[in-house]
């Protein structure tokens, strides 16, 4: 639905005066915020109930996306976006003296999940809808997101999120599509009409209620659903909780994100989480299939639904699966078996050893009797199906169940028809190395979908005037067919599109400079080079060796010897309970007090830490980053996204040849990157060998020596404790992330960054070609790959 300006306008004020019972001219911005949510509402309302009734109509195949996490960020401007209401709103509003971007400060930003794998969730919920899929996420409704961080002394401390205070105009609670999620009690299976039927003693049902937030597309008119799931008391057993802390017991299993998993509590509740929401899930879409869609036969639903599990913590849908198959349609476990492969798919995300899931068994059986029996029936198969035909100790290395625990990576390997890596190295490495095993017994499930980013939101509604100067260039058909980005090569020599690009850039930075005044109260240099850190904080990911880089540019400055000016950003939050993460901050706060309180190096180098990182702000910081740091140790990032992000806003990026840095470099050629470090087969060598020696590195370089001896000479002593943390692990040998080794050619990256940056002209066609090339990594286009070759989908007419 279009809407003119003179409609928009009588809507927001009619909104405003039955909601607030206040005109434009007194309305807060608060207010604004919610009447303009309510316009935007009912524009796209017949969309989201036409699309269900296409949906069942058409009768096309569905993806349910199973993810833990999304990370949406706000969405008043991406909805205005791909309404096609953006430039009529932006004007109205400009006609009453209103700015959007003011408006849209007051939506508080849904942090419901840590990083990149919660945002490349909500990424592929926009471009699912923006090229015409139906995809619908399933996922928790959170009642505090990831937590808000804040420095105090330097120390992270965090506080909570509470996202929904303000209340979620988008969401719409559906209480009748509700369902009951089984916990605890006992099992014993009885003969019942020739069915081994599981009956249930003791136990208690929670009420799984969703929350359907609508997930608009880019100009097709389809709204699909993200559902997430809140946990109530059924009206049934109100009477079995009669307190406020037992009622609050109920309530606790969907509060909060991430709960810590260092504690036994922390880690029961986690999986209470993630067989919530993956029963939830599947009994709505089994609902769906049989009512909706009218099916009766289970051996079709392979046809109509691809339930696709976004790293282990839904893994737990093939053990749901087969149980709702077997106990509740009476489905032979063999066909169930069959079923259940075709349906679900999975993404692994990490090689890191730590960051896969196991659960203990006996934690297992109390929580989730029926499941813990599924799943060993699973495995006692699985191990049949391979006894005599590989070597036992293959079997015993990749069953379900071993050594007390039940390995979640290996349910979902063994229980989905593919598995996928996110970029050709961490795909590679997944076959050769980490899923090896898996790889010889099932190589066809293995194949790799790179990852993507939703360039609208980083180019249209992050930096409107870069968008602007490609509609110019290359047209408009780029926000629609990212391929038409790579005409911008054609303007590689065009004086005035380079200039333009310039001056967007510069304003970008004049922007985030006066942000930065506002919350630090520390004034910057927008004509420095902006050199930019911003992911999760892991010691994989490397923020030390930006650290180091930073103490060593210090001691030059120091000393006399002159380098361009610089600012470096950081935003990074820590896990609560992965303290050497938080050392890291500290430290890096202090020596960034240090270093902008030294009057003597004349404001050359700035360290900026911005408290808080989450969607919201890197929409601020990446219009204006000139560098992005992507450094993480060779082998540990799957892929990253911040990568990609920064690249089509025109920051050159300096990399390892890790994740997709890979790939980008390979898009941009060696030119227009800055790629340093050891390589895969070097990082594997010292793995293999066990023979990093840091210390031996630390006393032979001195400039090495100097940089990493600050940390405990006093020199940033307010951090002195975390200091000699970060130095202890760097000398340490073996050292995992091998930070020092890769110390000296980093600084030679840098020294080469710093000989470009003297030349304006060719660095703006490094950017120029980066912009261009961003196009390769287009969610869309992703979209389209798992579409095609993992879930069989095909697009709505
Ligand atoms: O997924 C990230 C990868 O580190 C990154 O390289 C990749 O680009 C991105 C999207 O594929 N992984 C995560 O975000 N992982 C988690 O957040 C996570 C959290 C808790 C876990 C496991 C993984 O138990």
């Amino acid at each position: 639905m279009q809407i003119t300006k003179e409609e928009f306008k009588k809507e927001l004020e009619q909104k405003l005066d039955s909601q607030f019972a206040v005109d434009v001219e007194h309305a807060s911005l608060g207010e604004l915020y919610s009447a303009l949510s309510n316009v935007l509402r009912d524009g796209y309302a017949p969309n989201w109930r036409e699309t269900r009734i296409k949906e069942a109509h058409e009768g096309k195949k569905q993806v349910y996306y199973f993810s833990i996490e999304f990370l949406p960020g706000t969405l008043l401007r991406s909805n205005l976006l791909n309404l096609g209401w953006m430039d009529t709103v932006k004007s109205a509003l400009k006609d009453l003296g209103l700015n959007l971007d003011d408006i849209a400060a007051k939506e508080p930003d849904m942090a419901l999940g840590n990083g990149g794998l919660g945002r490349l969730a909500a990424a592929f919920m926009d471009s699912l809808a923006s090229t015409g899929y139906v995809g619908n996420g399933n996922g928790i409704h959170y009642k505090y997101g990831l937590f808000k961080q804040k420095f105090v002394n330097g120390y992270q401390v965090e506080l909570p999120n509470d996202w929904l205070q303000k209340h979620n105009h988008w969401e719409v609670m559906r209480d009748n599509k509700s369902v009951l999620v089984h916990f605890g009690g006992q099992v014993n299976l009885v003969q019942k009409d020739n069915w081994m039927t599981p009956e249930y003693n003791g136990g208690y049902s929670i009420k799984a209620v969703p929350y359907d937030i609508p997930v608009v597309g880019y100009h097709t008119g389809i709204v699909n659903t993200m559902r997430l799931w809140d946990a109530e008391i059924p009206e049934s057993e109100e009477i079995n909780y009669p307190t406020i802390d037992d009622r609050r017991k109920v309530e606790d299993l969907t509060s909060i994100l991430y709960p810590d998993d260092s504690s036994y509590s922390g880690r029961l509740l986690r999986l209470k989480q993630e067989y919530f929401f993956v029963s939830a899930g599947l009994q709505s879409i089994l609902r769906y299939y049989t009512k909706d869609l009218k099916q009766n036969d289970m051996h079709n639903l392979p046809k109509y639904v691809a339930v696709h599990i976004n790293d282990t913590h839904p893994a737990m849908a093939v053990a749901e699966l087969m149980r709702l198959l077997v106990d509740e349609y009476h489905i032979d476990w063999d066909e169930a078996w069959k079923i259940t492969v075709q349906v679900i798919s999975y993404t692994n995300h990490t090689i890191m050893a730590e960051a896969m899931e196991k659960w203990d068994i006996n934690m297992m059986t109390q929580l989730l009797p029926r499941i813990m029996q599924i799943i060993t029936e699973i495995d006692r198969r699985y191990v049949i199906s391979l006894t005599g035909k590989v070597a036992e100790s293959v079997i015993n290395d990749t069953r379900i169940v071993n050594n007390g625990n039940v390995q979640m990576a290996h349910l979902a390997i063994i229980g989905s028809h593919s598995v996928n890596g996110v970029a050709p190295l961490h795909t590679h490495l997944l076959e050769t190395e980490v899923l090896k095993e898996f790889y010889e017994l099932y190589p066809e499930r293995f194949n790799n979908k790179t990852n993507g980013i939703t360039l609208r939101r980083w180019l249209q509604i992050a930096n409107p005037k870069l968008s602007k100067l490609l509609d110019q260039t290359v047209g408009r058909d780029w926000r629609t067919d990212s391929a038409k980005m790579l005409l911008l090569q054609d303007s590689y020599k065009n004086a005035k599109v380079l200039k333009q690009i310039n001056e967007i850039k510069l304003e970008n930075k004049e922007k985030l400079a006066k942000f930065i005044k506002k919350t630090t109260g520390i004034t910057v240099d927008p004509t420095a080079i902006f050199d930019v850190q911003i992911k999760r904080l892991h010691a994989y990911k490397r923020q030390t060796l930006k650290l180091l880089h930073i103490i060593k540019l210090y001691h030059d400055l120091k000393n006399g010897i002159d380098h361009p000016k610089r600012v470096v950003i950081f935003g990074a939050k820590a896990a609560p309970s992965y303290t050497y993460a938080k050392d890291v901050i500290k430290v890096i706060n202090e020596v960034a007090n240090v270093i902008n309180n030294d009057a003597s190096i004349h404001g050359k180098l700035k360290v900026i830490f911005l408290e808080n990182y989450d969607v919201t702000l890197a929409e601020k910081i990446i219009p204006a980053a000139d560098i992005s740091e992507q450094i993480s140790t060779t082998t540990k990032e799957a892929s990253g996204t911040s990568n990609m992000k920064l690249m089509a806003n025109g920051a050159l990026t300096v990399a390892t040849m890790d994740g997709a840095n890979v790939d980008i470099a390979k898009a941009v050629g060696q030119d227009n990157i800055f790629i340093f470090g050891l390589n895969k087969d070097q990082v594997y060598d010292y793995y293999n060998k066990h023979d990093y020696k840091p210390r031996d590195m630390y006393n032979s370089d001195q400039v090495m020596k100097e940089t990493v001896d600050a940390l405990i000479d006093g020199s940033f002593s307010k951090a002195a404790n975390e200091g000699r943390v970060l130095y202890d692990s760097f000398l340490q040998e073996n050292e995992e992330f091998l930070v020092l080794a890769d110390f000296e050619s980093y600084l030679q990256a840098q020294k080469k960054i710093e000989e470009n940056w003297h030349d304006q002209r060719s660095w703006t066609q490094k950017a120029l070609v980066n912009i261009a090339h961003s196009e390769e990594f287009n969610a869309d286009n992703t979209v389209a790959r798992y579409a095609k070759d993992i879930w069989g989908l095909k697009k709505l007419n």
